[in-house]
């Protein structure tokens, strides 16, 4: 029989999903961040992305499965079934695009029908490029959420490893919430 610790230290599977206007940087910037570390595997699917990660969290390790929505992001049919299940959303603008950033609050709209209790953060992107978007604005959409707020560039390679630390403590918080909701829900990755 395991001991507790023995049973802490097994990896857990979270699914999360980065979603924003096309464009915006959300493929890059997996990318980025795998090819810097351990990459596990990548598939391409019609409509959507994946790619999981091992993220050591501090004594805990976790695994996410982060769904990309690579080049979808026009197809409404396609994306309900691609947040289904996420434990946290990582809301994706680029900093010098104002467009993507006032689209953000369709994307939190779309995501919490589908998904109530998945736990959101919003992630600046491109933030080597001249910024067209306040940074104090988007700190107050972030706590609106309520939820974290980054600023990365993949180019530059700033900020990114911060981000995906911070999208897997939320996606742990955003379980361990799920799980009080509905202790019977299935662990479907
Ligand atoms: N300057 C700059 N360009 C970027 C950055 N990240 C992505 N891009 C560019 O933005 C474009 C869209 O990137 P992509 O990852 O395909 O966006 P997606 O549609 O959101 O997945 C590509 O031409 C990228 O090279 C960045 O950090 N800085
Ligand atoms: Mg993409």
């Amino acid at each position: 029989m395991e001991t507790r610790q023995e049973e802490e230290k097994k990896l857990r599977v979270l699914k999360v999903a980065i979603v924003g206007d096309g464009f915006v940087g959300k493929t890059t910037l997996l990318r980025r961040y795998c090819t810097g570390l351990f990459q596990e595997s990548r598939v391409m699917t019609i409509g959507v992305d994946f790619q999981t990660v091992v993220i050591n969290l501090g004594g805990e390790r976790v695994k996410l499965t982060v769904w990309d929505i690579a080049g979808q992001e026009r197809f409404a049919f396609v994306r309900d079934s691609f947040y289904r299940g996420s434990r946290a959303v990582a809301l994706a603008y680029d900093a010098s695009d104002p467009k993507s950033f006032y689209d953000l609050p369709r994307w939190r709209d779309e995501v919490w029908r589908v998904v109530p209790t998945a736990l959101l953060l919003v992630v600046a992107t491109k933030i080597d490029l001249p910024r067209a978007v306040p940074r104090e604005e988007a700190i107050a959409f972030a706590r609106s959420l309520p939820g974290p707020y980054y600023e990365t560039s993949s180019l530059a390679g700033i900020g990114v490893e911060r981000f995906f630390f911070g999208f897997a403590r939320r996606a742990l918080e955003g379980a361990r919430l799920a799980e009080r909701r509905e202790p019977k829900a299935d662990r479907w990755p």
